[in-house]
């Protein structure tokens, strides 16, 4: 099967629904009761306009444990399978996940890693024509909020970035067909996070599509609340999501998908200055 490429797949703007199959993770722990249920709210993410949907199986919420490879396929297995044909990326940094997930039709992997957990990842994208997204995290995450240091997260960011990049096209995948993300709030401070969205030019200048994940942050909830304040809310995530367009993010990883679609849709209106594209 031929697979569009990336630049052909995702239209800036593009919105990505979350669908976390997992007890732990950060904004909507335990959320569904079965894979039925999951592929359920995968399929009404698709049909309030979501370009695709990211199911993932193993948290990296900060402070989370890694599952076995085999938890974590236990996991994702059944709700992939319940959709088949639709448009899914799987957000995992195994290749056995990966090429499993690939094999029940996934586009996309969504390797929070960057490839560096396993470098067999790579190769599991290449053999199946996929896309690949690259996400930059300092530590791992049970730790990455310890201490997160940077001399100027901007340009570390875009380093590593660069460096996995052509790392992934080394390892025979082709540059059309990846993404790059900054990895809000995977080893930064909420300061380093918005300064990331603030100077995302400098990300988006390498060339490829940027994905940005600021739905439901802890960085937004810190904008609002207090210091104890963990999960940004929907409208939070949505007015941060626009500043990120803004400043040329093509996908957008979340959770409330319509609400997203809707704002990203009148933002990309008015950089148009027309109606309809
Ligand atoms: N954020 C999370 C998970 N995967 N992938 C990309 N590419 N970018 C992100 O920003 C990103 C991601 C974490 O968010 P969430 O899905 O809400 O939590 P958890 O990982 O705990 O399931």
């Amino acid at each position: 099967m031929r697979r569009a490429t990336g630049n052909e797949r995702w239209p800036r703007p593009a919105v990505m629904g979350v669908v976390n199959v997992t007890p732990d993770s950060f904004s909507d722990s335990g959320r569904f009761g079965s894979a039925r249920e999951a592929a359920d709210v995968a399929r009404a993410m698709l049909a309030d306009g979501a370009a695709l949907v990211d199911v993932g199986g193993e948290s990296t919420r900060p402070g989370s444990d890694p599952v076995t490879p085999e938890e974590e396929l236990r996991r994702v297995r059944p709700v992939l399978e319940l959709l088949a044909g639709e448009r899914v990326s799987v957000d995992t940094s195994r290749a056995v996940v990966a090429r499993e997930a690939l094999a029940l039709g996934a586009l996309m992997v969504n390797d929070v890693t960057a490839l560096r957990r396993d470098p067999d990842v790579a190769a599991a994208v290449a053999e199946a024509s996929a896309d690949l997204c690259l996400m930059h995290m300092q530590g791992e995450p049970r730790t990455m909020q310890a201490a997160p240091h940077y001399e100027d997260v901007v340009s570390e960011v875009a380093a590593f970035l660069e460096e996995r990049l052509a790392f992934a096209v080394a390892a025979g995948i082709p540059e059309e067909r990846i993404c790059l993300d900054p990895g809000i709030g995977f080893g930064k401070t909420p300061d380093q996070n918005l300064e990331l969205v603030r100077r995302l030019d400098r990300i988006v200048a390498i060339g490829r599509p940027v994905l940005v994940g600021l739905s439901r942050k802890s960085t937004l909830a810190r904008v609002l609340g207090g210091p104890e304040t963990r999960v940004g809310t929907d409208a939070a995530s949505v007015g941060a999501a626009v500043a990120a367009f803004d400043r040329g993010a093509t996908l957008f990883r979340v959770h409330d998908v319509r609400s997203h679609v809707e704002a990203l849709a009148a933002a990309a209106a008015v950089e148009r200055g027309t109606v309809r594209a």
